[in-house]
């Protein structure tokens, strides 16, 4: 199976996140991405390949345009306000505030198109935001041409990020991107499968009211777990999209029995979805020494995992998104992979 990275990617280096109630290291850093692809090539497991620059009409397909204006324009702003270093939004509009006009300040744009504190938005990151995105496009069109499957080793990770807004270190939603490109491309349908340990807010929003991309996520409840605000059993979809969105929230320890069982239910919906393309949000971060994350997947979990997916037989475009153990980052990334590939 081959690797899409971008060397382009690792220019997002934030020092700090706000989480916790406090500044503190940041988590979603380079190294994530440098422990993979350093596993995938001392295992041999294929070829780590450079993504083409796709440019920006399929973002636009997913993202607003003031959207991708506020990120192309951050760091002008930010230093024409005296600033240095990475920001953080400490004021947003909710219930009763109004979202336009948009500001003018940056700290009001900064607000107006994130949803969290928790996300480090610095000089580079639109660019490894663009990389990011570019190997998630390349990966897509490597199965729209026929491969059985590929991994995009996305970072900044995605699924977070929604149509006007960003979070949870996420800016482009790299997989919708890649399930829109893959509609653009000729796909009647497509599932997005998000196993990441907290809920695809993002892609959930982006494809809630259509019936053309089935979205499903198995993820910590809410109720305990960020983002807090999205990803209970009881959306499934809107207007034309009703049916078409389905959640799997599990208690926080879930371990393979209790996270398989989801799998197996989200499996069965897929199947009846008959896609063209199944595209895996594969987060690492229901591992079971994640740092942050609550859930006991084992090294192996992530093996048997790869192997359920691949028994669906479907072409196949794996996402990265979390997953803080960056020790173990690597050998959980290629035994999922090799579980697919395996299978
Ligand atoms: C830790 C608080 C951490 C933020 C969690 C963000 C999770 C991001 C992710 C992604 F895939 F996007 F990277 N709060 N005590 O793992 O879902
Ligand atoms: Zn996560």
């Amino acid at each position: 199976m081959k690797t899409i990275f971008s060397m382009g990617q690792l220019a997002h280096n934030p020092t700090h996140e706000i989480s916790d109630g406090a500044l503190q290291p940041a988590v979603e850093i380079p190294a994530r991405a440098e422990m993979v692809r350093d596993r995938i090539l001392q295992t041999g497991f294929g070829a780590v390949l450079e993504p083409d620059d796709f440019g920006m009409a399929p973002l636009e397909r997913v993202h607003d345009a003031d959207y991708l204006a506020f990120l192309e324009s951050f760091w002008t702003r930010w230093t024409n306000a005296g600033r240095s270093g990475e920001a953080f939004p400490f004021v947003w509009p909710v219930r009763g505030l109004r979202s336009d006009p948009a500001p003018d300040h940056i700290d009001g744009l900064l607000g107006r198109f994130s949803f969290d504190a928790g996300t480090p938005l610095g000089e580079h990151t639109f660019a490894a935001a663009r990389a990011s995105a570019n190997s998630a496009l390349t990966t897509a069109r490597l199965v729209a041409g026929g491969e059985q499957s590929a991994f995009a080793l996305c970072r900044p990770p995605g699924h977070h990020a929604a149509a006007d807004y960003y979070g949870g270190y996420c800016f482009l939603n790299n997989a919708a991107i890649a399930a829109q490109w893959l509609r653009d491309a000729g796909a009647e349908r497509v599932a997005v499968l998000d196993v990441d340990y907290h809920h695809g807010n993002g892609t959930q929003s982006i494809f809630y009211e259509r019936d053309d991309v089935l979205f499903l996520s198995i993820h910590a409840d809410p109720r305990e777990e960020y983002p807090y605000f999205l990803g209970h059993a009881d959306e499934t979809g809107a207007g034309a999209g009703e049916g078409f969105n389905a959640n799997y929230p599990l208690e926080l320890g879930a371990d393979w029995r209790i996270w398989s069982a989801a799998l197996d239910a989200a499996l069965t919906r897929i199947e009846g979805h008959r896609p063209d393309t199944l595209i895996v949000s594969l987060g690492l971060d229901p591992y079971q020494n994640d740092p942050i994350s609550k859930f006991r997947l084992t090294g192996e979990d992530f093996t048997r995992m790869g192997a359920a997916l691949g028994r669906a037989g479907l072409p196949t475009v794996f996402v990265m998104e979390g997953g803080y153990a960056v020790d173990a980052l690597g050998v959980n990334c290629v035994n999922a992979l090799s579980g697919f590939a395996n299978a």
